[in-house]
């Protein structure tokens, strides 16, 4: 008798996840000038890869190779503290693969060329399908439905969709699918994106999440390579390739499944980040983590508790509506609507109000700080105002769209070249 439960986990063993993880996010400026985006602070306590790692996880998917490239020492330290305890030996990794030159001089030159130059470690895992991921979005999603509707539709590629704003979906890749799914067209990043039939306002886009079966994967990536005029991207050449010659579906992602409340946001941009990190702090955040059915998994560092002082003057150390992490100390001082990383000290008379302080930051004695985001390790000194002169603001630090501030360290000791984006 068929078995659908030992169809389905035999369909996750058959697959190996690739995550992409070395692009270099420019968009988040100063946040992406030390480190890969994958390896930003997110949530409090965890990195952006965290998530795409859980859901591996979470989906039932236990072989997991993370591509780097781009300033990844950061987050190659991240990756061994918090997910190199997996047991090999019982058939799950989340393996740290370099750029290395694997096929002759170049590196990496786009996101299908990174998986080219690993085709021989795919092969060498015997998968029969493989789950590409990026490495640099906030969500919950489990891959194992996507996989069983892979497989059920005898699909060659399968493509993470989601519905989106037209405006939203220019800097999307973008599907026009028929009846029974089935993508007929497709555009990168296009001006004038196809609209989903009969709503004038939204299209279908991809989330970048792809499985495709090895034959065709390795098939498609060859040809790719000997293509001069190809700029090696998924989202520019394969993508559209492959529908003119294979089966290619959308898998349309829903918000709930199976009880799950699922979540995807693209924090490509600075408002992005700050909005997403802010939703945490809302009273109720669009993204639960705090549902033990789908826990996102990071390094659990050995802190204290948060520690909250009523100081000797008679100053109330107090944080509402707001998230604070462990290790961080608020001494006498006033925290409202914000989002505290590990580390945060916040000293006597001051004021919180809108911020994201990544971890180790320092804020002194009588500072106010409105709409802004601390870098990491900032030291503000004593009474330091920061968000309520626009004109000032604009001179010292980085400014969103949308008006809010980055403030690096740097920034901090007024060197003239910190405001300059590389
Ligand atoms: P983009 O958002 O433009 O579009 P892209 O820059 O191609 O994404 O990066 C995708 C992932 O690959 C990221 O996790 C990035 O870190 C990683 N990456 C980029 N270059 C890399 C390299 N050289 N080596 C290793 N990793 C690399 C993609 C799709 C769109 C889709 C959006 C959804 O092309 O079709 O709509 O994702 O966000
Ligand atoms: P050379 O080719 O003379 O060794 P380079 O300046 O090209 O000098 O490289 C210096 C070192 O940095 C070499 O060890 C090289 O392998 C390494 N390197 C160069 N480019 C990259 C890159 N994109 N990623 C990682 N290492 C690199």
């Amino acid at each position: 008798m068929f078995n659908a439960t030992y169809a389905a986990s035999a369909q996750l063993r058959d697959t190996v996840a690739i995550v992409l993880a070395g692009g270099k996010g420019k968009r988040l400026k100063h946040l992406t000038h030390n480190r890969a985006k994958p390896g930003i602070p997110f949530g409090g306590k965890y990195r952006i890869i965290d998530f795409t790692l859980s859901n591996c996880i979470n989906s039932g998917i236990r072989r997991v190779d993370v591509l780097t490239q781009y300033k990844a020492c950061d987050l190659v330290f991240h990756l061994q503290r918090a997910w190199g305890h997996m047991r090999w030996e019982l058939g799950e990794y989340v393996g740290i693969v370099p750029a290395q030159q694997q096929k002759g001089d170049d590196w990496y030159k786009g996101t299908a060329d990174a998986v080219f130059q690993n085709l021989d470690l795919l092969r060498r895992q015997g998968c029969k399908h493989v789950l590409i991921l990026g490495g640099d979005h906030i969500y919950k999603m489990d891959y194992s439905l996507m996989l069983a509707e892979h497989v059920r539709r005898g699909a060659e590629l399968t493509v993470a969709t989601i519905c989106s704003d037209v405006e939203r979906a220019k800097s999307f890749g973008v599907c026009q699918i028929n009846e029974a799914q089935r993508i007929t067209a497709f555009e990168e990043k296009p001006a004038s994106p196809f609209l989903i039939p009969g709503d004038d306002e939204h299209a279908l886009c991809s989330m970048g999440i792809y499985i495709f079966d090895i034959d065709v994967l390795e098939r498609m990536l060859i040809t790719d390579a000997n293509n001069e005029s190809s700029k090696h991207d998924f989202g520019y050449d394969i993508i559209p390739e492959a529908i003119k010659h294979h089966n290619v579906y959308a898998y349309v992602f829903n918000s709930v499944s199976d009880g799950i409340q699922h979540y995807w946001k693209d924090v490509g941009n600075l408002d992005e980040y700050y909005q997403a990190n802010m939703d945490l702090v809302s009273v109720s955040p669009e993204l639960n983590l705090y549902d033990e059915r789908w826990p996102i998994f990071t390094c659990q560092e050995q802190l204290p508790g948060a520690k909250f002082v009523f100081d000797d003057e008679g100053c109330r150390g107090e944080a509402v509506d707001s998230v604070v992490s462990a290790g961080c100390i608020i001494s006498g001082a006033q925290v409202k609507n914000s989002l505290l990383f590990s580390r945060v000290r916040v000293e006597k008379r001051s004021q919180l109000d809108g911020c994201i302080l990544l971890p180790s930051v320092n804020v002194g004695r009588d500072c106010k700080i409105k709409g802004a985001i601390l870098a990491e390790g900032c030291q503000v000194p004593s009474g330091t105002v920061i968000g309520y002169d626009p004109v000032q603001d604009q001179k010292k630090y980085c400014v969103s769209d949308k008006g809010i501030l980055l403030i690096t360290p740097e920034m901090l000791t007024g060197k003239p070249e910190a405001l300059q984006s590389s």
